[in-house]
């Protein structure tokens, strides 16, 4: 077996890049580890900036997007009783699509089955062979069988617990890390948004975000200490704690119902660098990690998957090899202001549990420096609905 561009990995990034070449004719083979299903069950992302909107629509996936998603032109930042809206349409004419990960998925595995893409599910063993020559090889394991091919180029889009990034020698690597004292619980119900746009919210209790999938299924978050189990929190627990998070009238209105998805995500920070060895490229989640906070993280898979897909079309079409020489710090130079972005709005936002009272008042200042300047919005929302290209 040989194709010309070997991608590990099955989720969002994988499958965009693969939909991607194969739609300017070069062939791909995808390797996921898991089932479909299992892929299909994972419940993450929420918030698409335009540029996703975008690229999911170039790649002859945005149908049902642009059908059901929901454009939001802006969104509530809470701070202790105090909300207030961030226009993004009055400051920038732009919107974000509220539509899931999951939703994102299902849509790119239709679109790739409808042109005959090549994707092996449950594959085990993966590994990446002469990497730093013109013919990497992958061997892996199916059913029990092993397996091996030829190709051009591999993407690693296989997430942060992948093989692609250790394929990579580690003193080849510079890896920049920050992890968070909490984590997030996530619940998923079958209930109405308290409001039609998402609310972050800062509280002396812990961080809280009210985010939605559609009119009758919400997305609720709060922040909770790294030791605590999802088996501590029943639903009238997790209710009556994001409740108190919130401002009085916004908590007056929350419907609440059965949890349907329960889940506790640690958070954290992590870039490595370069993105690119040999003929070895990383992608995603597989290079980059950034806590929840600015819904950023299936976003910079996105634009990573922009980078390489306009590289490797230039190197097939033109032999032009420019694109992709250039691919890791173009896509580095998107991910650290991203990462930044992010930082910021984790640690303004959330209780530190170490933070002293000047770290509090340090937090207010910077929320009630948002909530009062025009200026400080327009750039929130410059970074929130998602940097140019
Ligand atoms: P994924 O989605 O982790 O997919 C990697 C795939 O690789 C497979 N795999 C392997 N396959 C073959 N061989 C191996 N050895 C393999 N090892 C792993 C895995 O099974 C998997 O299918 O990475 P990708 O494609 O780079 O996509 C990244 C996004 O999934 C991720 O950044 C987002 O979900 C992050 N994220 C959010 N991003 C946003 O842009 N907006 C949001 O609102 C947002 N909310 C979130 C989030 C992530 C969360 N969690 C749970 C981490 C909320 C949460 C709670
Ligand atoms: C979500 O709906 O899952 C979501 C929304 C916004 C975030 C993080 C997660 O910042």
């Amino acid at each position: 077996m040989k194709t010309q561009v070997a991608i590990i990995g099955g989720g969002p990034s994988g499958l965009l890049l693969s939909q991607l070449l194969n739609k300017a004719g070069i062939s791909t083979v995808v390797l996921e580890r898991k089932s479909r299903d299992y892929v299909l069950s994972r419940i993450r992302a929420g918030v698409l900036e335009w540029g996703t909107v975008e690229m999911l629509r170039k790649a002859g996936a945005g149908a049902r997007m642009d059908a059901e998603g929901a454009a939001h032109g802006g969104c509530y930042l809470a701070s202790d009783g105090a909300m207030f809206r961030v226009d993004f349409n009055a400051f920038l004419g732009r919107n974000v699509m509220v539509y899931g990960q999951t939703e994102v998925t299902k849509d790119l595995y239709a679109a790739q089955d409808a042109i005959g893409a090549t994707i092996l599910h449950e594959v085990d063993d993966v590994v990446l062979h002469d990497l730093t020559t013109a013919s990497p090889r992958v061997t892996f394991t199916q059913n029990g069988q092993s397996h091996a091919f030829t190709c051009d180029f591999v993407a690693g889009c296989d997430g942060f617990h992948g093989i692609s990034r250790p394929s990579i020698p580690a003193e080849v690597r510079h890896e920049f890390e920050k992890v968070y004292p909490f984590g997030w619980l996530g619940v998923l119900s079958r209930t109405p948004p308290v409001r039609h746009e998402l609310i972050y919210a800062a509280h002396a209790r812990g961080f809280a975000l009210c985010s939605m999938r559609n009119p009758m299924l919400s997305r609720h978050y709060i922040q909770v200490p790294l030791t605590d189990r999802v088996e501590d929190w029943s639903d009238a627990r997790f209710w009556d704690e994001l409740k108190a998070r919130l401002p009085a009238e916004v908590a007056a209105d929350l419907v609440t119902g059965p949890s349907i998805e329960k889940s506790i995500a640690p958070l954290r920070s992590f870039v490595t660098e370069p993105m690119r060895w040999g003929r070895l490229f990383l992608c995603g989640d597989a290079a980059h990690i950034v806590p929840p906070t600015g819904a950023k993280g299936l976003n910079l898979a996105v634009s990573d998957i922009h980078y390489l897909s306009d590289g490797l079309i230039q190197f097939y079409t033109q032999g032009d090899p420019a694109g992709i020489d250039a691919y890791s710090e173009r896509a580095l130079a998107r991910i650290w202001q991203a990462m930044r972005f992010s930082w910021s709005l984790t640690t303004m936002m959330h209780r530190f549990p170490d933070s002293s009272d000047y770290d509090r008042r340090m937090q207010d200042a910077e929320l009630a420096g948002l909530m009062q300047s025009e200026a400080a919005q327009r750039a929130w929302a410059e970074n929130y609905t998602g940097l140019p290209y």
